[in-house]
């Protein structure tokens, strides 16, 4: 079983690029976002306090997430052909929970991509976005926090997978396409076609 992280900022391309990588290589498309606000829409108790933290762009606590990794990966680890990480691990300590959680199922990350899109740019987008989305944190003022969280708790990510030599580097500007390429030339060369 393949696991690949797609990392990078909020609104770098992350649910759109790992979307259409699921689909290519028959992997698992896991979305925390996704997750969460399915959560939040079913009105659970773990949606309701994810919510609070969300509608702000401050990060769900670490261990709402890692509790629902856990259980995802106890439920389908073995039985697909990989999974594709979406916005997850977003602190070092998620990270340090996924490794964890993997080794006791002898698996690995086999690759972390991340996707570099400067800051006006993903404001640009993400407010864009907001237009039709209808999510609550694709405001000017959540995104311009979500930049500042992504800053302080998530990009030291990039650091633990760089010192485990497994981080590629791609530029998250020009078209969605070509990116796809940039990104599926790194997939191939884990999954060895
Ligand atoms: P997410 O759902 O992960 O939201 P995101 O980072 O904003 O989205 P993403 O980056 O995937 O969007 P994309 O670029 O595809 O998280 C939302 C919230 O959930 C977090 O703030 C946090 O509160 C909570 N959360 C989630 N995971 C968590 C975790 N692990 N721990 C704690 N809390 C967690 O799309 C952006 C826009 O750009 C789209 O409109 C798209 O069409 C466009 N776009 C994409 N590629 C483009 C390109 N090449 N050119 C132009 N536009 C492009």
């Amino acid at each position: 079983m393949i696991n690949i992280v797609l990392f990078g900022p909020p609104g770098s391309g992350k649910g759109t690029q790992a979307k259409i990588l699921a689909e290519k290589y028959g992997f698992q498309h896991v979305s925390t976002g996704d997750l969460l606000r399915s959560e939040v829409g079913n009105e659970t108790p773990l949606g309701l306090e994810a919510k609070t933290y969300m509608d702000k762009g401050d990060l769900v606590p670490d261990v709402v997430v890692i509790g629902m990794i856990g259980n995802l990966l106890d439920d389908k680890a073995g039985k697909v052909k990989g999974f594709i990480f979406d916005g997850f691990p977003r602190t070092v300590a998620q990270a340090e929970a996924l490794d964890k959680l993997l080794t006791e199922k002898s698996y690995q990350i086999n690759k972390v991509m991340s996707l570099h899109v400067d800051d006006d740019e993903l404001v640009r987008r993400l407010v864009e976005r907001g237009k039709v989305s209808g999510r609550s944190d694709d405001n000017e003022e959540a995104i311009r926090n979500r930049l500042v969280v992504y800053g302080d708790n998530t990009a030291p990510v990039a650091d633990y997978y760089a010192d485990q030599l497994k981080l590629s580097d791609v530029v998250g500007v020009g078209s969605i396409d070509d990116i796809n390429a940039v990104l599926c030339e790194h997939v191939n060369g884990v999954v060895g076609s």
